[in-house]
């Protein structure tokens, strides 16, 4: 069998400026494996900077600002001219999907330059002269690491701290079942190169805004269990916001804190907005009941396990239409 790395370490050893991108709203994997290979081809005495096509989070911006990586944010504007003056090469990580490039495919369908794709998700597009595609890899990071390596580029502390930040983002910190035996290996190599991870764990895991937990614990307050507890409905009203000085944002991960609880299939979160507009439901589904088809009857939709939906009605109610549907639907359960 052919080596997969080869082409794409002769690929980008022959550019001399490269732009590497990776999927929409990016991860901890996405950022931290677009850094480590702008810092590993900077190590090669080659030029790169990202692409990123959302604004580039603050819970991982260290990742970008400690290493001093230029990036484009399309959310702002396309980077004018297309492809950036002196760019010879595309390299994208942790994606290989068009649907995850929103905008990309149109621009650079003309533009001649070598492009490489580095990912270990199943669904794909087969393009780019050159794909490095392992499924068996928890994270990008572990094939980029792995390339780094094969390529010669010495793994220091910071290229190690992407490496890590990047595989503990798609692992949940090596807990979920695609962390394998490899991965704890590249993990023990990167703490010997000098990640600190103990400084990570706090940047990833204990660094909310005290606003966010604050706004959870009313959600959480307002939350009523139905249906021999199988599912739990949550409210946060405009006064829950403005008592905490939360944002719409921080409802972020409260919808998931029920699902904790082993009786419930279902978990619901009604938001009333801050200003005006309509009552925002999230929904999430262990599995049993399909949430894009349940959102779609009133006119919402996602997917099958997390939708989301819509009531241009007052808070009461679009609450009591909600749970009648959602008692509907569990009622096809047995
Ligand atoms: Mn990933």
């Amino acid at each position: 069998m052919s080596d997969p790395f080869q082409p794409i370490i002769e690929t980008l050893s022959r550019a001399k400026r490269v732009l590497v991108t990776t999927h929409v709203r990016p991860d901890g994997d996405a950022l931290g494996s677009t850094a480590a290979l702008i810092l590993g081809l900077r190590a090669k005495g080659i030029d790169a900077e990202a692409l990123l096509l959302s604004h580039l989070p603050k819970k991982y911006s260290f990742i970008f600002t400690e290493n001093k990586i230029v990036h484009h944010d399309v959310e702002q504007e396309w980077p004018e001219p297309f492809p950036p003056k002196g760019v010879d090469c595309l390299a994208v990580v942790d994606t290989g999907t068009w649907s995850q490039l929103p905008g990309l495919q149109e621009r650079i369908e003309t533009w001649a330059a070598p492009k490489v794709v580095i990912d270990h998700h199943l669904t794909q597009e087969k393009w780019g002269d050159h794909r490095l595609v392992l499924t068996q890899a928890a994270a990008a990071g572990e094939i980029v690491g792995e390339l780094l390596q094969r390529w010669g580029v010495t793994i220091t502390a910071p290229i190690a701290t992407c490496l890590f930040l990047a595989t503990v983002s798609d692992t949940g910190w090596f807990q979920f079942a695609n962390t394998r035996p490899y991965t704890l290996r590249l993990a023990a190599d990167w703490m010997e190169a000098g990640v600190d991870t103990d400084r990570l764990y706090q940047l990833l895991y204990q660094n909310e805004r005290a606003e966010r937990i604050l706004l959870q614990t009313r959600g959480l307050d307002s939350m009523e269990l139905l249906d021999n507890k199988r599912i739990s409905v949550m409210t946060v009203t405009k006064a829950d916001f403005q008592t905490t000085g939360a944002s719409v944002n921080d409802t972020e991960n409260l919808i998931n804190l029920p699902m904790q609880i082993a009786s419930v299939e279902v978990s619901a979160l009604l938001s009333e907005p801050i200003d005006s507009g309509p009552i925002r439901v999230s929904l999430r589904s262990k599995g049993k009941l399909n949430m894009a088809t349940f959102a779609a009857q009133f006119g919402g939709g996602g997917h099958a396990r997390a939708a989301g939906l819509k009531f241009s009605t007052d808070l009461a109610t679009a609450r009591k239409q909600l749970v009648d549907a959602l008692l509907a639907a569990a009622s096809t359960l047995k």
